[in-house]
């Protein structure tokens, strides 16, 4: 966390706004700097980006990536175990969170979807807030302001607009930092985004439109939401577009630096389009067998962004046993502390419902809180009543 983008000019194929974007060194029309089998290509254009980037550092990126990839099976198999109602995986997506998560400077704000849990992991959350209201155990995680992350947003695309209000204040209080939102390629159909691009090319906020493209909105595909790459959308709106592969952690932490010094330097907003796939189900409460083919998750698997990552390293020789392991360690220690955290959780008790509700007293909320209350009397002491209902 808070690092500072490399310094760098800012890149000149932005497609959209910024013009038509038919730069060399684009896979399918997608900036790639690793391509699926490990391979480091070059890029003129976003090399410059990433000069500060290490084999260390690149092996960070590989912890990082395996660590959420631990914390997202860790907390699937307590939602399968009865400890969580509900997870939303992040299986496949590892890349684009963690890529853009390490681009963030301490001091930028991000307003994210439910999906994001790698990148609050990156804002250093507390691992048992990460799960406290999958468990229902709470109304929202954790205190915005501790991690300058806003807690998830489940209204899809509602995020954006919060993100554009607050880049807005950023802008008024002549800070340089950005607001940073996430969102999927279903959201792109919601009038809360295209709220949101409209006020922020209006007035030109630091903000940066993170789209995760995983190819599935639920059970709807990308190709029936939009018959031109999401990338493109942001043109109608006057916001310049980058399009990059997200299975690919240093393309996107190179676009994601570029969007934010663009932001910084008062450039207004930049539309990011990670092209990814969601490898899991929705949330654990969908089965994606019934309505997608096998094939295509088989396709996508052989272009894993943990598996490249680590195809890099192991052609650099820095994929050495203790490295593995030691990632390994920090993985199950990492996923043992969000258990933990998660299954000694204090349960609420029921009136804490009515808490946080209001930040000054209400005397409407306080009726109703007097009202349940009496309520609740009216059964006695419960512990009296089980203990009867077990004599009976
Ligand atoms: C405003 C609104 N409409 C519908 C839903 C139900 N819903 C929950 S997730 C989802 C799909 C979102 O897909 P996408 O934006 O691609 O994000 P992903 O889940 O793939 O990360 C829908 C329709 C909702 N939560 N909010
Ligand atoms: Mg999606």
């Amino acid at each position: 966390m808070g690092q500072r983008s490399a310094s760098a000019p800012i890149a000149a194929d932005f497609t959209g706004a910024g013009g038509p974007a038919e730069a060399s060194g684009r896979a399918g029309g997608l900036v790639q700097l690793i391509t699926p089998s490990g391979e480091r290509v070059s890029h003129p254009e976003f090399d410059p980006w990433l000069q500060d980037i290490t084999d260390d550092h690149l092996c960070s990126l590989f912890e990082d990536m395996s660590v959420i990839r631990r914390i997202d099976v860790e907390a699937t198999a307590l939602q399968r175990q009865g400890e969580l109602a509900l997870w939303p995986p992040l299986l496949g997506q590892e890349a684009a969170q963690i890529g853009s998560g390490r681009a963030l400077r301490e001091d930028d704000f991000v307003f994210s979807s439910y999906r994001e849990n790698g990148v609050a992991y990156c804002r250093g959350v507390d691992l048992t807030d990460i799960v406290r209201v999958w468990r229902g155990n709470a109304s929202s995680g954790w205190d915005p302001y501790s991690i300058n992350m806003a807690t998830p947003q489940i209204i899809i695309g509602a995020q954006t607009l919060h993100a554009t209000g607050y880049a807005m204040g950023i802008q008024n209080d002549g800070a340089d930092s950005a607001a940073v939102t996430y969102f999927g390629d279903g959201a792109t159909s919601e009038g809360d985004v295209n709220e949101a691009m409209v006020f922020a090319a209006s007035f030109q906020v630091p903000v940066v439109f993170f789209c995760t493209n995983n190819h599935w909105a639920i059970s709807e595909p990308v190709r029936l939401q939009s018959h031109i790459q999401l990338a493109d959308r942001a043109a109608g709106f006057g916001i310049p577009s980058l399009r990059v592969d997200g299975n690919d952690v240093l393309a996107v932490m190179a676009a994601t630096r570029v969007a934010l010094d663009r932001a910084r330097r008062g450039g207004g907003p930049t539309f990011i389009e990670a092209v990814s796939y969601r490898m899991g189900p929705h949330t654990t409460a969908d089965d994606p067998t019934r309505y997608r083919d096998a094939n295509e998750l088989e396709d996508w698997a052989a272009k894993d962004p943990i598996s490249r990552v680590a195809a890099l390293l192991d052609r650099k020789g820095l994929l050495t046993a203790e490295l593995q392991q030691q990632v390994r360690d920090k993985a199950d220690a990492v996923a043992r502390e969000m258990r933990t955290g998660c299954t000694t959780m204090p349960d609420p008790q029921p009136l804490d419902v009515f808490k946080h509700v209001y930040s000054t007293p209400n005397s409407w909320l306080d009726r109703q809180q007097d009202h349940y209350a009496r309520y609740l009397a009216s059964f006695g002491d419960p512990a009296e009543a089980v203990s009867e209902e077990g004599a009976r």
